[in-house]
This record gives C-alpha cells, structure tokens and sequence, in this order.
C-alpha cells in the first residue's frame, strides 16, 4: 500500500507559473524600474532554474542593465523576489490560480483513506501559504503531515534534498510513497531520493511525450488527475480521474515489476 503521498506544488497542485509567479516578476520590475520583462515563452526557458531568487540571478547574467557587482546582484534579486512574492500572494488572494482538475479529490481520497500527505516544494514557504489556504482553506495545513519548502530544502530541485526531509519528516520508505511532479527537474528530485513518481503534465512541460517519461522510469503520465483519458499507461476502462485506488493499483504494479 502506498503510505504517503508527496505533492509537488507549482506546476502540480496548481498552474502557478505562467500566470502567476511570471506575472508577479513582470509586475516586480515594472515597481522596481528595472527595464526587464518576462514574456511567457522566455519565462518557459528560465523554468529551467529551479527557485525564484536562482533565476533571477541567472537572469542578470544575460540582461546588459543588471549590476556588475555581485553583491549588488545579489541584493537586488533578494529585493525583487520579496517584492515578486508580495505580489504572488495579490494574485492568488484575487483568485486568478485554482487547484488543477483532480487535485481537490485526491486529496480528500487521502483524507478518507488516511494515507499520509505531505508538501515538497522547492517555492518559498510564503507562496505556499497563500496558494492552499486560498484554495483548501485556512485549516489546509492539517491535511499534510510534512511541508517542506525552500527555506528547509535550500537546495533546490533537482537536487533531492526536500524528498529526503519529507521523508525523514514522514519516517517512510522511499519505495512506500509516491510523488507526484510536473517537471523533470521534480521528477529527478523524486527519483534521486528513491521515491516513485507519475507525472502530471503541466503547461510548460506538456511537450514531453509520455514514452520518453516511462522510459525515464516514470509510474505514469498523463494530462491531469482529473481526467483518465491521455494517461500512459492508459487507465482501466470505466476510470474517470485518477483517484487514490488508481494510483495504488500503478504503484503496487511497479512494485512488482519494479522499472530496470
Ligand atoms: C517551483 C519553483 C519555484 C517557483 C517560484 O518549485 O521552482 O521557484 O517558480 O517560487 P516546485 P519562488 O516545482 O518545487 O514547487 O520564487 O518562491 O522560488
């Protein structure tokens, strides 16, 4: 039996980066007048580096306006990922980011089934506060036995730090949980800890094609939980969503016929 499952956050619970922390960078250097902007394309390319302040800072490597001091650089990725994440929380108090199809009912399956929740982010804790208390309420963090974010897990994904803490956090076998990722830099992170994990493809990531995640050593991957249409392997007949049972049912297959 799976005895917890790992959330991954941007990208996973929620479509938070396109419009949602994009945003809220663009409208960071507007207040701060720096010349930048991210369109939505550019930002795809910048997922690439995991963690706000690190892309900010990769950034400014490129960008002719940035200061040459890296002090200077440093302070000023500090300042506008503060302000960045200010802004974040506007977005998501005005209610422009819901939870993805499925996700709501996955976790309520786990509630019911008492299986062990547990948040592994490399976001600031901030972020994380503001997305699922607008979306699960105020008593959200009752609902997960471990949250682990940026500020517990400094080195961020793919690096597997935050999967160890979690479950360190979780006294749980990599084998016995299961992650759930969007993107490759998440699905290395799981991996590296040992940690089994399917794929929900989100809007920058909906590009790789579900062989080469299988391949990858992927359980599963698919479009969203909340559909059994477009999943690889393909769902059993009758599925509607990817519930709790589904999952169990890949899980415990993989654990059969673990991926070589
Ligand atoms: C996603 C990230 C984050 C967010 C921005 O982490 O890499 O950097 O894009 O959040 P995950 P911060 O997929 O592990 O949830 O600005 O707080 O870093």
């Amino acid at each position: 039996m799976i005895e917890a499952i790992l959330w991954d956050v941007d990208g996973t619970v929620a479509e938070t980066e396109r419009d949602g922390h994009r945003r809220a960078f663009n409208q960071a250097f507007q207040m701060a007048n720096v010349p930048w902007r991210w369109n939505e394309q550019y930002y795809g390319a910048l997922l690439a580096v995991s963690g706000g302040r690190e892309r900010l800072l990769h950034d400014m490597r490129l960008q002719e306006h940035a200061p040459i001091e890296p002090g200077d650089r440093e302070q000023l990725a500090e300042r506008l990922h503060r302000l960045k994440n200010e802004l974040y929380a506007d977005i998501v108090a005005q209610g422009h980011l819901k939870l993805r199809p499925g996700v709501r009912e996955l976790i309520d399956d786990c509630v019911q089934a008492r299986v062990r929740m547990g948040i592994v982010t490399t976001t600031s804790r901030c972020n994380v506060d503001a997305l699922l208390s607008s979306q699960l309420g105020d008593q959200w963090k009752s609902m997960f036995s471990t949250i682990v974010c940026a500020e517990q897990a400094p080195k961020k994904k793919p690096h597997p730090q935050a999967y160890f803490l979690a479950l360190q956090a979780l006294r749980v076998p990599p084998a016995a949980a299961l992650a759930i990722e969007d993107a490759p830099a998440g699905v290395a992170a799981a991996q590296a800890a040992g940690v089994p994990v399917i794929v929900t493809r989100s809007h920058y990531f909906a590009a790789t094609q579900p062989p080469a995640e299988l391949a990858r050593g992927v359980l599963a991957a698919g479009p969203s939980l909340g559909s059994a249409l477009g999943w690889s392997p393909t769902a059993d007949s009758g599925e509607t969503r990817i519930g709790l049972e589904q999952l169990h049912r890949r899980w415990s297959s993989a654990n059969m016929h673990p991926c070589a």
